[in-house]
């Protein structure tokens, strides 16, 4: 059975009761369309549970993307924290290293620093290096999996695709991309597209949406395209 959830945000807790709750298998495979930390309260454990499991495939989200990055330029010395010598290692991302603490990182970075380094070392790694999209087949069904996906025209023009659109892309949830295929994206919490919707998974216009903002305080979301069930764990 193929499963997929996203948006993970460090809620462990949550990921764990998901893995019981779907039964994951050896030859099941589980999805996770990034986000994996930022905000919650638990993004080393989840990061280390998604890496140790054959059977979970990781893509990348934005939080993924810039906490390796930040971890890379500003987590790995053990040396004094004051913010010139911070600062020094790389001038020109101080202010992306603002932004990213106050969007959820300072959760990431507490937790990364009481790593030891080695470990510090593979959770970047690993965030840095999941690709941002997977095309599969389930039932003769075709799915796009990424964190998000661009706006209809630039998805549809190959020929421009940054890595950015898969990462912060805005979808056009009323548009139908590919009259044969399903895009499915986390991201953006369905409350967002659809009030309500909330903490359900949200589909139509050969969309799915999988991110029940479970750090908002929603459930852990995740579909299983074999048979359409879905699942949320509390
Ligand atoms: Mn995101």
């Amino acid at each position: 059975m193929i499963y997929v959830t996203s948006d993970l945000h460090g809620c462990y807790d949550k990921f764990m009761r998901l893995l019981k709750m779907i039964g994951l298998k050896a030859d099941d495979t589980l999805y996770i369309l990034g986000d994996l930390v930022d905000r919650g309260p638990e993004n080393a454990d989840t990061v280390i549970a998604a890496a140790s499991r054959k059977n979970i495939r990781v893509l990348m989200g934005n939080h993924d993307y810039l906490a390796s990055l930040m971890i890379q330029k500003f987590c790995m010395d053990d040396g004094p924290e004051d913010p010139e010598t911070l600062r020094a290692k790389a001038p020109e991302l101080w202010d992306i290293r603002e932004m990213w603490l106050s969007d959820g990182g300072e959760a990431t970075r507490a937790e990364i620093m009481r790593q030891p380094r080695q470990v510090r070392d593979v959770i970047r790694r690993f965030l840095g290096r999941q690709p941002v999209f997977e095309e599969i087949t389930v039932n003769g069904q075709t799915y796009h999996l990424s964190h998000s996906v661009p706006g209809r025209e630039k998805l549809l023009d190959t020929e421009h695709w940054d890595l950015s659109d898969f990462l912060f892309g805005r979808p056009e949830y009323d548009k139908v991309y590919f009259p044969d295929k399903i895009l499915v994206t986390g991201h953006t919490p369905t409350g967002l597209i659809d009030e309500a919707s909330a903490g359900r998974i949200w589909k139509k216009n050969n969309h799915i949406a999988v991110d029940c903002g479970a750090v908002f305080g929603g459930p852990l979301g995740c579909i299983c395209l074999d048979t359409g069930e879905e699942f949320y764990a509390e």
